[in-house]
């Protein structure tokens, strides 16, 4: 990667730098997929810990043991399969969420002592429609000791504890007790309170010792822009404007993006606040001009105007595929409600960059967009469609993986592989036919549209300790995969500039099925994947929605970047499944 830093030059530096309030230092290489340490407050270092998860997929699926029952109830069912896979017992046992989605249904859980969960240690198992277990992921542990189930330090204690570590206030959502498991193989009680920092753009759950009164983890719901964005210099804008009627998707918004049912006009997924309407009710037509600056009234209101669009179109797109969604109404279609996106466009808090904070399922998520300054006049974030993209989907992969908590991408290499996520929808969204442009970086930096070409692989992780390159081979593996599935079914358009838009199961081209398996596969996969379990949910996602037609496409994709069968600890496998 010294390379391509090298030609990122002082741009790159400059976007990492402007988002260091949470820096990132080096963790060996062998704690990736399990630690992550992070600098916060006044040069504190907290290294977080998820116990290692196991993934194990079933192709057609295999029994439980109420498959036979008359009715068995999911929590039923899902508690003791669990019970008997992990032989323990089932008061070891909570269950937390469900979902049932098109293709299956998810059931997550956690570890649990005297009825307290554990904050890490956590499951999750996926039925099929033959109600067979399809996919099971763990990270129980056994423990070395369990501290009492009585806390010993006040909240208070705690709240003040957590609040001078980390720089900020408590929010005043709802402390919880948990448990929470350490590497050494003890297991702490905590008070968990969450923690913000307006100016600093902090937001952490804090778990502090409710026996010893010390900060033992965090949980960082903010995730930073990639320097994928980097394009600044791309004339998105220039590309030109489009008044486009009625795009909402009925299914996921059925009354629209204005209405939660009982007021108007404030945005039922995504609020972004002070953009009257022009006249009459419910245009929003701003007119952009490119050569003033950012913030004159009509820009404003035009990134405003845009940025709820594409933000409302990912969220239509992503609920008809899914759960744990961001809506003040869910219209009775299950999760928790009242947690819009809030947007804030042309943010005080920086520039150059953009972030997104996902707090679990009935929190409103946070985007930031601040103004970039790389040009004059100014540009706007918001008007830049990969960057509202890119940030709203790590709402989208931080909501859905591991049930809706926004605690299941915090190790280093599953934080990473959320950048790569953000990064492929970007990439997705951005085709609009069947070509099929290399993936490349620093066209714009480098001055030649040509960029440099990316021959990261799964080994290249060893030498890679920062998010933003991790996730950077990950989007590569899913460039790869897009291309190999566009190549073999072809393409048809995600989104109908028509009223309203095609819904996604009218599509057959490679491009749906990119977007039906990165949705269901982030259902399946394990909290804090891997990209070993993270493949795996991929094929497994095939193989429920598609009877496995895709199956050889994906593992030669895959295996093209080393991520191929028997790959494991950052070495490479090219080999293939048996009949590929
Ligand atoms: C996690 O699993 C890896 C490989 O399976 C192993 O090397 C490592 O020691 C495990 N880590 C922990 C903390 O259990
Ligand atoms: C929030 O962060 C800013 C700087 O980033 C700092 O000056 C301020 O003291 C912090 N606020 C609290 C309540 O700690
Ligand atoms: C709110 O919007 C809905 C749907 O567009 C419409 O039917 C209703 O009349 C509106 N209500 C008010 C108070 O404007
Ligand atoms: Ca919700």
């Amino acid at each position: 990667m010294k390379n391509l830093n090298k030609l990122f030059g002082s741009v790159l530096l400059a976007i990492i730098c402007a988002s260091t309030t949470v820096a990132l230092v080096a963790a060996p290489e062998n704690k990736r997929a399990t630690h992550k340490t992070l600098v916060v407050g006044g040069g504190l270092e907290v290294t977080v810990f998820y116990p290692n998860s196991s993934f194990e997929t079933f192709e057609q699926g295999i029994e439980h043991p109420l498959t036979k029952s008359a009715s068995p109830t999911i929590e039923g069912s899902t508690v003791s399969f669990i019970a008997s896979r992990l032989k323990v017992d089932s008061s070891t046992i909570k269950f937390r969420a469900s979902h049932s989605g098109e293709t299956a249904r998810h059931a997550y859980v956690s570890q649990a002592h005297d009825g307290i969960s554990f904050a890490n240690a956590v499951a999750s198992v996926a039925f099929n429609r033959d109600n067979k277990v399809v996919a099971f992921g763990s990270s129980f542990v056994t423990p070395r000791t369990i501290a009492s189930s009585k806390p010993t330090i006040t909240l208070k204690a705690a709240i003040t504890t957590a609040e001078k570590a980390l720089d900020g206030n408590f929010n005043k959502h709802p402390a919880t007790v948990e448990y929470i498991v350490k590497d050494d193989g003890s297991v702490a009680l905590t008070h968990v309170v969450q923690v913000q920092n307006e100016t600093a753009g902090t937001w952490y759950q804090a778990f502090v010792d409710a026996h010893s009164g010390k900060l033992v983890s965090i949980v960082d719901f903010v995730t930073q822009a990639s320097y994928l964005v980097v394009p600044i210099t791309s004339e998105t804008p220039s590309q030109g404007f489009q008044v486009i009627t009625d795009p909402q998707d009925l299914t996921s918004s059925p009354l629209g993006w204005h209405s939660t049912g009982t007021t108007n006009f404030t945005g039922n997924n995504v609020q972004v606040p002070t953009t009257p309407q022009s006249s009459p009710v419910l245009n929003f037509i701003y007119p952009f001009d490119p050569a003033a600056p950012p913030t004159t009234t009509g820009n404003m209101h035009a990134a405003r105007v845009n940025a709820f669009y594409i933000a409302n179109s990912l969220h239509d797109l992503a609920y008809r595929l899914s759960a744990f969604n961001f809506q003040t109404n869910n219209f009775g279609k299950g999760g928790i409600q009242n947690d819009p996106v809030t947007i804030s466009i042309q943010d005080r808090a920086g520039t150059n960059n953009a972030d997104f904070a996902t707090p679990p399922d009935g929190q409103s998520g946070r985007m930031r967009i601040f103004l970039w300054t790389l040009t004059t006049p100014q540009r706007d974030g918001a008007l830049e469609n990969d960057i509202v993209t890119h940030e709203f989907t790590h709402g989208i992969t931080n909501r859905i993986t591991g049930g809706g908590t926004g605690r299941c991408l915090q190790t280093t290499e599953a934080g990473g592989m959320g950048k790569g996520w953000s990064d492929a929808m970007a990439d997705l969204i951005e085709h609009t036919s069947s070509d099929l442009p290399d993936y490349v970086l620093g066209q714009y930096v480098t001055d030649n549209p040509a960029g440099i070409l990316n021959p990261l692989r799964y080994s290249s992780i060893k030498a890679l300790n920062e998010v933003h390159n991790i996730g950077e081979v990950w989007a590569n593996m899913l460039h790869n995969i897009y291309a190999a599935l566009v190549t073999a079914k072809g393409w048809s358009p995600l989104f109908g500039i028509t009223n309203p838009p095609p819904p996604p199961e009218d599509g057959s081209g490679g491009n749906y099925i990119f977007l039906h398996l990165f949705i269901d596969a982030l259902a399946l996969q394990p909290c804090n994947p891997t990209f070993v379990s993270a493949r795996d949910a991929w094929i497994q996602a095939d193989a429920n929605r598609y009877a496995g037609s895709n199956k050889c496409i994906l593992w030669k994709a895959f295996a093209s970047r080393g991520l191929g069968v028997g790959a494991a600890n950052f070495v490479d496998s090219s080999a293939i499944p048996a009949g590929c």
